[in-house]
């Protein structure tokens, strides 16, 4: 379906010089990776994100988190970009300063030709030795290969430091199915469980990438947040934070959000339809 975008949409993105790309769990829902708060189809509708998503989840019951882990990542490697992953590398190709930032820990960015998004809350295809703070990049060559290895962040690959990583099939981990229990490896450096590499409520984001992300918002002269409900901080300041900057705020988004407010410009359709006309 043709998308008819309001005349000022595509002009204020033609004229900006520094612009971030925000984008959630929406901008792959068109590729068949589920979204979180979505009624019905949204993982936090079919699954307890206490049981599953937070540090002390995975202490209680490490093989039931590895598991599900291992079947979203499963899900992943067989997604393919979509038109929205693939408008967002034709931004930055057409404003090389572009910014893209995502909630989103799977690699469709990457896999679209995005250069090296900044991944707020992890990545499925870097887990870590739960006790990375004794001795960081622990991991080895099996654990978690991308579906395509691209600029991927992926934390893999210490020679010194291996770990096997259980049901691997020429590289690819077996599909547990989404109640699966797989036993999560060990770290052969210290023997300590590895840990899916993502944030979990309560758990601080990667300083670095929170860093890139808030001066990245601070300075841009627009700002297209896609795909997200805004509610999860402290990512969710980081629109709030362009607009308060003075940047011109755009979403993309088919259902109101926290964020129609700060926005300047609301678009309510999906990230195929809507971001491929904006860049057309
Ligand atoms: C489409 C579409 C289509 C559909 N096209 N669009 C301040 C106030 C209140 C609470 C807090 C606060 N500060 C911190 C908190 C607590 C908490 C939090 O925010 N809780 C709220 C939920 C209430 N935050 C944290 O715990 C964070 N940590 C923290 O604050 O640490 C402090 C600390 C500091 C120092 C030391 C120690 C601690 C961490 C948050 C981590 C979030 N983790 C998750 C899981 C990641 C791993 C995994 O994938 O399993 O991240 S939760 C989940 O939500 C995931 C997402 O990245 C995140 C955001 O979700 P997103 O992307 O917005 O998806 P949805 O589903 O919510 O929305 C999808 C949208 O797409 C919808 O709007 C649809 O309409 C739309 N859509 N189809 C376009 N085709």
């Amino acid at each position: 379906m043709e998308q008819v975008l309001p005349p000022d949409a595509a002009a204020v993105l033609g004229q900006a010089r520094r612009v971030v790309v925000f984008t959630g769990a929406g901008i792959s829902a068109e590729s068949g990776v589920p979204t979180f708060r979505d009624d019905l189809t949204g993982l936090w509708a079919r699954f307890d994100a206490l049981q599953l998503a937070t540090p002390e989840a995975f202490h209680a019951d490490p093989d039931l988190v590895w598991g599900w882990y291992e079947w979203r990542r499963a899900r992943v490697r067989r997604a393919e970009p979509n038109p929205g992953h693939l408008a967002t590398a034709a931004i930055e190709a057409l404003l090389p300063g572009t910014v893209v930032i995502t909630q989103n820990v799977d690699d469709l960015h990457e896999r679209a030709g995005s250069r090296s998004p900044v991944h707020l809350h992890g990545s499925l295809f870097a887990p870590r030795c739960v006790a990375e703070a004794a001795h960081p990049a622990p991991l080895p060559e099996t654990v978690a290969k991308p579906a395509r290895p691209a600029t991927l962040p992926v934390t893999i690959a210490s020679a010194d430091h291996p770990a096997a990583l259980p049901e691997t099939v020429d590289g690819e981990t077996a599909d547990p199915g989404e109640g699966g229990r797989v036993p999560p490896p060990r770290c052969t450096r210290c023997g300590a469980l590895v840990r899916p590499g993502v944030v979990w409520f309560g758990e601080a984001l990667p300083e670095a990438a929170l860093t890139t992300a808030v001066e990245a918002a601070a300075g841009c002269d627009v700002l297209l947040t896609v795909g997200t409900s805004g509610v999860v901080y402290p990512a969710a300041e980081i629109p709030r934070i362009a607009a308060r900057s003075g940047a011109t705020v755009i979403q993309v988004n088919p259902e109101p959000t926290p964020l129609d407010r700060v926005c300047a410009i609301n678009l309510r359709g999906t990230a195929a339809q809507v971001l491929p006309a904006l860049v057309a």
